[in-house]
C-alpha cells in the first residue's frame, strides 16, 4: 500500500492536491498541521489511492480500519460545508469522521460542532484516544436525550393521556398501538376518545381499532362530552385521547383544543412529530403546539428517513423527553418506548 503525502497552505487546498491526483475515491489517513499559523501554515495529508487499487493482502487491513478513514469526497464535502472550521476538525480523521456522520444524518451543524467541543475533542489530549473521544461525544449527546415513559407509573392512579399533532403524523395510529400494548404487555384496563369536532369518519377508523381491542371508545365535539366520557371509563387504567389533525399555522383550532382540555382536568398531552417531515415544519409545530403545554415527544416515521437528526435538533430547542418513537405502520408492533441508546443509532445510523 502506497501512502502518498500532500502538502499546502490550507486544507481546502491540500485536499484538491489528492483529489486531482489520486481521484475522488482515495482514503485519507491522516491530516495534521506540519507548520506555523494563518498565512503561514501548512497542512499535510496523507492519502492511499482508492480501495480498487489496493491488493488483496491489504483489503482485510483496509476494510478493519476503513470506518476510521475518511474519502477524499467526504472531506471535500466537509471543507466546502465548514470551511475554516474544517482545520479544528483535523486533530485525527476519526473526529472528522464523526463530525460528517452527524451531518450526513442531519444533526444541526452547531449542535454538531457543540457536542464536539463539550466533549473536549479540542482541548489537545490527543493521548486519550480515538475511541475514548467517540464514548465522550456518545455521552455528551446521550446527556441532552431524556426518555420518559408516561405510562410508566406503579400506583394505580388513573392517567388520561391527549395525543396531538399536524395532520397525517400518525396519532390515531399510535394510539392503536399504545391502546394494544398497554393491554396486551401491562394488563391495564384502556378506553379511547376521539375528540374531533371538523371531520366526519374521523371516529371511524379509531373504533375500528377499539372494537377489534374490545374496548370503549366515545366521541367528543364539546367539553361537555369528554366529561361525560371521562365519567363512563372511570374504571379505567388509562384513557387515550385523539385528536383531529391540526395544522400547525391554525392558532385559533389549537386555542380550541386548549379550551377543551384546561388544565384542571389533568390530562397530560403529548406531541407527535414525524421525523420524516421538513425540519422547518416540525420546529414550526414544536412552538406553535407548545400552547397546549405538551410533556413528551413522540417521533414517528423513523422508518420513512435515512436522517433522524431532527430528533436531537428539537431536542436541544426544547428539551423535554422523548416518550415513544413509532417505525412503520404495523398495529401494535411498530412502537418502542424511547431508549437513549438506539436515539443515539438513530442519530449516527447513515454511514
Ligand atoms: N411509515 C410509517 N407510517 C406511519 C407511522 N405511523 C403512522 N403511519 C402512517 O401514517 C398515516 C397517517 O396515520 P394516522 O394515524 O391516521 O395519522 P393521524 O395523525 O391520526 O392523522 P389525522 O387524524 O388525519 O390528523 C397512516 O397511513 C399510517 O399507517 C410510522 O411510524 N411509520
Ligand atoms: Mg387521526
Amino acid at each position: 500500500m502506497q501512502i502518498k503525502k500532500y502538502q499546502a497552505r490550507t486544507i481546502k487546498e491540500a485536499t484538491a492536491k489528492v483529489k486531482n491526483v489520486l481521484g475522488h475515491d482515495a482514503m485519507i489517513i491522516s491530516t495534521k498541521k506540519i507548520k506555523g499559523n494563518g498565512k503561514d501554515g501548512l497542512f499535510e495529508i496523507a492519502a492511499i489511492p482508492p480501495k480498487d487499487n489496493i491488493s488483496s493482502e491489504y483489503s482485510d487491513l483496509f476494510g478493519e480500519v476503513k470506518t476510521e478513514l475518511m474519502s477524499i469526497k467526504e472531506m471535500l464535502y466537509l471543507v466546502n460545508h465548514c470551511g475554516g472550521y474544517s482545520e479544528k476538525l483535523l486533530l485525527t480523521p476519526g473526529i472528522l469522521n464523526l463530525y460528517a456522520r452527524m451531518i450526513k444524518n442531519g444533526v444541526d451543524d452547531y449542535y454538531a460542532r457543540l457536542f464536539l467541543e463539550r466533549s473536549g475533542a479540542f482541548n489537545g489530549h490527543s493521548d486519550d484516544g480515538l475511541n475514548n473521544f467517540k464514548e465522550k461525544v456518545f455521552k455528551e449527546i446521550m446527556q441532552v436525550i431524556k426518555t420518559k415513559d408516561p405510562f410508566d407509573v406503579a400506583d394505580n392512579r388513573r392517567l388520561i393521556a391527549a395525543f396531538i399533532g399536524t395532520t397525517g403524523v400518525g396519532k390515531t395510529t399510535t394510539i392503536a398501538k399504545l391502546a394494544a400494548q398497554l393491554m396486551l404487555k401491562s394488563g391495564k384496563k384502556v378506553g379511547l376518545i376521539s375528540i374531533d369536532a371538523y371531520r366526519i369518519g374521523a371516529m371511524e377508523q379509531l373504533k375500528t381499532y377499539a372494537d377489534i381491542l374490545g374496548i370503549p371508545c366515545f366521541r367528543a365535539f364539546k367539553k361537555k362530552d369528554l366529561l361525560f366520557a371521562l365519567k363512563n371509563m372511570e374504571g379505567k387504567n388509562v384513557i387515550l385521547i385523539d385528536t383531529a389533525g391540526q395544522s400547525q399555522y391554525d392558532m385559533s383550532r389549537i386555542e380550541e383544543l386548549k379550551r377543551m382540555m384546561p388544565g384542571d382536568m389533568n390530562i397530560s398531552t403529548h406531541l407527535l412529530l414525524s421525523v420524516a417531515t421538513r425540519e422547518s415544519e416540525m420546529n414550526k409545530a414544536a412552538v406553535n403546539f407548545s400552547a397546549l403545554n405538551y410533556l413528551s415527544y413522540i417521533f414517528t416515521k423513523t422508518d420513512e428517513t435515512e436522517r433522524c437528526g431532527s430528533i436531537i435538533n428539537q431536542v436541544m430547542k426544547l428539551n423535554l423527553p422523548i416518550s415513544y418513537i413509532t417505525n412503520g405502520q404495523k398495529v401494535p408492533e411498530d412502537i418502542e418506548r424511547a431508549d437513549k441508546e438506539k436515539i443515539l443509532k438513530l442519530l449516527l445510523s447513515k454511514n
